[in-house]
């Protein structure tokens, strides 16, 4: 098996365009392409670096998701489908972990920067990293057991601290009061759901490339892969309002810390995470629905079946 070790321009547009099309049918319409070396030369990227292939700049991508996640993920929700008890457990984990890696394997091949075809094959190394901490599903590209190793790697050993990563690649400001990445467009309401690390050269024409215009309202935000220096949720406040501010999140803080996480608190903490966007409610338009809100919070299998079901009956009495 032999590893392409460069791709042309075309090539790697064509990687780039199938991703964010495969994802953005997920429901994954975050894809930020930034450099790895962004986060690595990090204090926390040097303890806990992301693989760079060797490449002095390394294609990556924050993948993950907001209020248009929800739909498509409960119309491919069946619990009575499920094969494992880890899809059980966290189906949305799971969903992420399942087809992240697929799609991005996909994409590859789309290119023709991956091939598996008798004579024709070369690979080209990715890995992916899941925000959540366990990992049940092995990966796309994993080699059977004895057989000839494919392009798939193994993420880093320990999990990547995905909001730190994200602030220093340019996709969302860390608020290292409120604990939450902070979006110039979807203010906090997002989640992050994996990185994919991918053995090609990163360019900032690839921001160009996945950037939200009128056409593509769900690409990304930033041109570079540079820290957004500023938190977006205090852009139009006073230092005055912003030190009334930051006192008044740490204040709520310490009292929800000091309770522990419980599920069943789950309304005090979506109200801190308002309190952080008070001064935008342009960014209202993205808050998660109140069915969605209460899964993401709870994880309530029961709530999520019964959302799915719904969702399901109401679309098929439309056909
Ligand atoms: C562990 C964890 C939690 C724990 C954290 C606390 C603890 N010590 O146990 C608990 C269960 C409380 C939690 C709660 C929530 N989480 Co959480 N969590 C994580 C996770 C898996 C790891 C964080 C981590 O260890 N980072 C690595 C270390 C190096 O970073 P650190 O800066 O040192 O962080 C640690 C401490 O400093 C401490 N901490 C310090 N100050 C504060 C303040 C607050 C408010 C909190 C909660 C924690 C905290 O928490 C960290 C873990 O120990 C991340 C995913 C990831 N891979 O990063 C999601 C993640 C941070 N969580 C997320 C979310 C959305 C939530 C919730 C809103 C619930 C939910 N599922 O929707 C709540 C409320 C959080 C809030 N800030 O309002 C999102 C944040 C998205 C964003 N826009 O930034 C993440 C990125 C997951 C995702 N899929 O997107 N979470």
């Amino acid at each position: 098996m032999t590893v392409t070790t460069g791709a042309t321009v075309e090539q790697k547009r064509i990687f780039l365009r199938s991703l964010r099309r495969s994802l953005g049918q997920l429901g994954l319409d975050i894809v930020h392409p930034f450099a790895a070396q962004s986060y690595n030369a990090t204090e926390l990227g040097q303890k806990n670096p992301m693989h760079t292939f060797g490449q002095s700049s390394t294609l990556s991508f924050v993948v993950g998701s907001h209020k248009s996640f929800w739909e498509p993920f409960l119309r491919q929700h069946y619990p009575s489908k499920f094969q494992s008890e880890a899809e059980a457990k966290d189906p949305m984990d799971h969903y992420c972990e399942r087809l992240i890696p697929q799609v991005t394997l996909q994409a590859l091949k789309d290119a023709n920067l991956y091939s598996e075809s008798e004579g024709q094959e070369h690979t080209t190394t990715f890995s992916v990293a899941f925000s959540h901490w366990r990992i049940t599903v092995p990966h796309a590209g994993t080699p059977p057991e004895g057989s000839k190793p494919t392009g798939f790697v193994a993420p880093p050993a320990n999990t990547l601290p995905i909001q730190h990563v994200a602030h220093a690649a340019g996709f969302a400001y860390f608020n290292p009061i409120a604990f939450l990445n902070v979006h110039p467009v979807y203010g906090p309401w997002f989640g992050m759901r994996a990185i994919v690390m991918v053995d090609l050269p990163y360019d900032l024409s690839d921001n160009e490339l996945l950037l939200i215009t009128d056409e593509n309202q769900t690409g990304t935000y930033s041109r570079d892969s540079k820290p957004i220096d500023n938190n977006p949720a205090f852009e139009r406040l006073t230092p005055k309002e912003i030190e009334a501010q930051n006192a008044a999140l740490e204040l709520t803080k310490t009292a929800l810390l000091t309770k522990g996480w419980d599920a069943r608190d789950w309304k005090e903490w979506v109200a801190f995470r308002q309190s952080l966007a008070k001064d935008r409610p342009d960014w209202q338009r993205w808050r998660y629905s109140d069915d969605q809100m209460r899964y993401h919070y709870q994880k309530e299998s029961e709530f999520l079946a019964l959302c799915a079901e719904s969702l399901q009956a109401r679309e098929n009495s439309d056909c």
